[in-house]
């Protein structure tokens, strides 16, 4: 690219912008041109206003909602948990139909750059230390392939569940390197689009742009809302429409137990008609720090726990639940008409969230510093901000023993860590296997408990160590063949029903079945 450093040196302080090309005189000729092509990519105009706009509209946020909400209309909502069983085959039944009819996709938010975890590879790509060793990416791969073979086995077509992921340039190459070296875990990579959201510059409090080295400007990428300009971008909505994809299950990298594409969320929003939906847990406690659904100003929208004030928090209905109670779980159903009428109509509409930040910046002297406080903002635009947008938006609540234990933060954090997410899907996997008819026992025939035990002395804090490949059941349908009657002693790596890191996974076998002695009978 020519350099034209006379034209930026007159620009850049139109923006109050110049300290950028302070170093200028120190870059190697490669430097310079690498400054210089980040510089000439930068929309002067778009980032001052956004800095303005976003930082005006995050203080008015600091005045709480309390009076401008609404909860959410209970018609539109419905609960598992108070859901015949008859209603959730149905339901279930139409999801596979649609999934058998290659008109479901998933959509995983993968472009976060997993700050709190601490570590530096996509989020994906991390174990938490399950006895199959598998990561995220791998249960998640497992899981698509699992449904397939139901939505087969229901209806005799076999139809693709198309797995896209917008990545973003801190997980891209390795997320797509990830992928290639486990052949993809199975799927056909036609059937894997990764794509690439975009980045903005972090600015300083004041609207300076921060420069992370003297030759290169700090960006981070522009929030999982930043999904509906990447789709935009590379064509994704014509990729659906060519493939017949007329749905999509949007949900975030980082929940273990996520259900992908599940077919009774597919299939309740479908017969519902809703273009968008979303699935929801009930809030554990007011002051959970968890986003809630609920109608702000006459429009659906989730709002942050520090949007309200702790009265609203607490406030409870007749029957005792918490008026607010919608927790947002990140786990979103589209139609692929409503995702295109948004990147035609509304997308520009998003507002852009701010989020102070730590952020390793150049100082004066030409020093890299990483601040130990806040030092500058990030601007996020959320994928759940298009809610206001849909025609017929409905909720879905889901237990959350079932469906949500995320993992944000490092194992010495209290909530949310590997630990919890491991231990949320080895309980679950042990729920499935008592509902299927089975049992783990001590050596002395007691059953053991299904809430993990804590051991004092041990690494370890399970009892029971019960994981079950997603291959072999995607929600503990078709265990009660293999495991009813059957006793399972746990053995200090218990792991029973754990399949291969590699391959098709296998029927387990029983550790020991015990005939009942005397005394049991
Ligand atoms: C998200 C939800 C929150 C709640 C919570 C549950 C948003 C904005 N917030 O909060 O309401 O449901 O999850 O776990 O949805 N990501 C990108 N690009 C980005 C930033 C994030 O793809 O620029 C992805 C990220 O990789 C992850 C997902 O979005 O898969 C959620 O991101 P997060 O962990 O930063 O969101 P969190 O925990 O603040």
């Amino acid at each position: 690219m020519d350099m034209d450093v006379t034209l930026l040196r007159n620009t850049l302080p139109e923006f109050g912008q110049e300290h950028l090309l302070d170093f200028w005189d120190d870059l190697s000729d490669e430097q310079r041109q690498a400054l210089y092509t980040d510089l000439a990519s930068l929309d002067l105009e778009d980032i001052t206003r956004v800095f303005q706009n976003s930082m005006k509209s995050s203080e008015n946020s600091q005045t709480k909602k309390d009076d401008r909400l609404e909860p959410f209309p209970e018609d539109m909502i419905a609960a598992v948990a108070c859901t015949s069983d008859e209603q959730l085959d149905e339901w279930r039944s139409i999801g596979l139909e649609l999934i058998s009819e290659g008109k479901v996709a998933v959509l995983l938010l993968a472009g976060g750059q997993g700050t709190r975890l601490g570590v530096d590879y996509p989020k994906g790509m991390y174990s938490v230390d399950l006895p199959s060793g598998k990561t995220l990416y791998q249960l998640q791969a497992e899981r698509i392939r699992k449904l397939e073979m139901l939505a087969e086995n229901e209806t005799e077509k076999r139809g693709k569940i198309v797995w896209y992921i917008m990545t973003s340039e801190h997980t891209g190459e390795k997320t797509e390197e990830f992928f290639s070296d486990h052949g993809y875990f199975g799927l056909n990579p036609k059937d894997v689009v990764t794509f690439e959201q975009g980045m903005r510059p972090c600015m300083t409090f004041d609207g300076k742009v921060i420069l992370d080295e003297k030759w290169k400007i700090a960006r981070a990428p522009d929030g999982n809302g930043g999904l509906y300009q990447a789709v935009a971008a590379n064509g994704i909505v014509d990729d659906m429409k060519r493939r017949g994809i007329e749905c999509m299950h949007i949900y975030c990298v980082d929940n273990i137990l996520v259900k992908m594409a599940d077919p009774v969320f597919i299939g309740y929003c479908h017969s519902k008609q809703a273009d968008c939906g979303a699935k929801v847990v009930q809030k554990a406690f007011p002051t959970e720090a968890v986003g809630i659904v609920c109608k702000c100003d006459g429009k659906y929208q989730v709002v942050e726990y520090s949007e309200i004030t702790i009265e609203t928090a607490q406030k409870r209905n007749l029957d005792g639940r918490l008026t607010f109670n919608a927790g947002n779980i990140c786990n979103h159903y589209l139609t692929v008409e409503f995702m295109e009428s948004v990147i035609r109509e509304n997308e520009s509409k998003l507002k852009y969230h701010v989020a102070k930040k730590k952020i390793p910046y150049v100082d004066k002297s030409g020093k890299r510093i990483s601040p130990d406080k806040p030092n500058g903002v990030k601007f996020e635009k959320f994928v759940f901000d298009v809610f206001e947008f849909a025609s017929n938006f409905k909720l879905f609540e889901v237990l959350r023993e079932d469906e949500f234990s995320p993992l944000k933060n490092g194992i010495t954090a209290e909530k949310d860590t590997p630990t919890t997410a491991r231990s949320a899907l080895m309980s679950l996997h042990y729920r499935y296997i008592l509902q299927a008819g089975g049992s783990f026992r001590d050596s002395g025939g007691q059953v053991l408990p299904l809430i993990p035990l804590r051991r004092s002395n041990s690494q370890s804090s399970f009892e029971v160590e019960c994981e079950i490949s997603p291959l072999l059941s995607y929600a503990g349908e078709g265990l009660a063949k293999i495991v009813r009657g059957n006793w399972y002693e746990p053995g200090h790596h218990f792991d029973v029903l754990v399949s291969p890191v590699k391959g098709n996974g296998h029927l387990p076998q029983p550790q020991k079945k015990k005939r009942k002695t005397d005394e049991q009978k």
